[in-house]
């Protein structure tokens, strides 16, 4: 099978929800010579394909979820393939859901499109403590730090990561991006974040920018 049709295949596996075909093609692609970066960047636009259906409301959150998770998985089988190639490279970003929120649906396609577009991405995952964050800038030296939110209490908790990197001395060396449907500029300056993404496209946008300034 050529390499296109491979990714098709990929493609529409993560689209009709089926785990087992994803893995599958995810490998005979990776078999196939397919560059790691061309099989995150299908990953995005099946995933766009998704939020598509999601908006449509011919999917529901139960297939957001499971999205989700065929993308992590399959993104688990890419990672080690990932470092070698850095002539993609972008720079390092490290994300997490704020202290105390559990959402990653959102956060977890930020993930992949980040992978997709060239940047290392370390996923701290939900519920991330700001010393947490710290502990991660201070080991793993990234560019940007991305912070998501989803609900009105959260949100509140991100002014504790910023604080913890000011009283920590880092908060200088890094960008602080934040994403979430009730965030926005005006919070973003508030807590003293960078920048507020309206949605992944933006934050990829505002990410790329920043790193080629
Ligand atoms: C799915 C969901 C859940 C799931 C989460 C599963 C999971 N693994 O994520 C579960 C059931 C666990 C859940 C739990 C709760 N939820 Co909930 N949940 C939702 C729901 C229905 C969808 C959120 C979602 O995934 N949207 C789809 C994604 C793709 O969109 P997104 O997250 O906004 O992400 C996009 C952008 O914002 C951006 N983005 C997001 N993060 C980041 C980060 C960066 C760095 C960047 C650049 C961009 C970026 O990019 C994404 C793609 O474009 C929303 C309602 C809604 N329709 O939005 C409620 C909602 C967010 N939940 C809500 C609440 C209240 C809760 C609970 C407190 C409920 C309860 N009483 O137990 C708990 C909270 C748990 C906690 N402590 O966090 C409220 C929040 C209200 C508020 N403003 O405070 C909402 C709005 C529902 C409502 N209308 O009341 N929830």
């Amino acid at each position: 099978m050529e390499q296109k049709d491979i990714l098709e295949k990929f493609k529409n596996a993560i689209v009709d929800l089926d785990l087992e075909k994803a893995l599958d093609s995810t490998k005979e692609a990776l078999n196939n010579g397919v560059a790691p970066y061309e099989i995150m960047d299908t990953m995005r636009s099946a995933s766009n394909l998704v939020g598509q259906k999601f908006e449509s409301c011919e999917y529901f959150i139960s297939e957001l979820i499971i999205a989700g998770t065929i993308m992590k998985s399959a993104s688990d089988l890419l990672k080690p393939h990932m470092s070698g190639d850095k002539t993609r490279y972008r720079g390092k970003v490290i994300i997490g859901s704020a202290p105390g929120d559990m959402h990653d649906i959102g956060k977890n396609l930020v993930v992949v499109s980040l992978m997709g577009a060239g940047f290392e991405v370390v996923d701290l995952g939900i519920d991330v403590p700001a010393d947490k964050f710290v502990q991660a800038v201070k080991d793993e030296t990234p560019n940007i730090i991305g912070i998501s939110a989803l609900t009105s209490t959260t949100m509140m908790r991100i002014g504790e990561v910023i604080e913890a990197l000011k009283s920590s001395s880092i908060r200088d060396k890094i960008k602080v991006i934040l994403g979430g449907a009730p965030l926005t500029d005006e919070f973003a300056k508030k807590v003293g974040a960078d920048a507020c993404a309206k949605d992944v496209i933006n934050g990829i946008k505002i990410c790329e920018e920043w790193l080629s300034e």
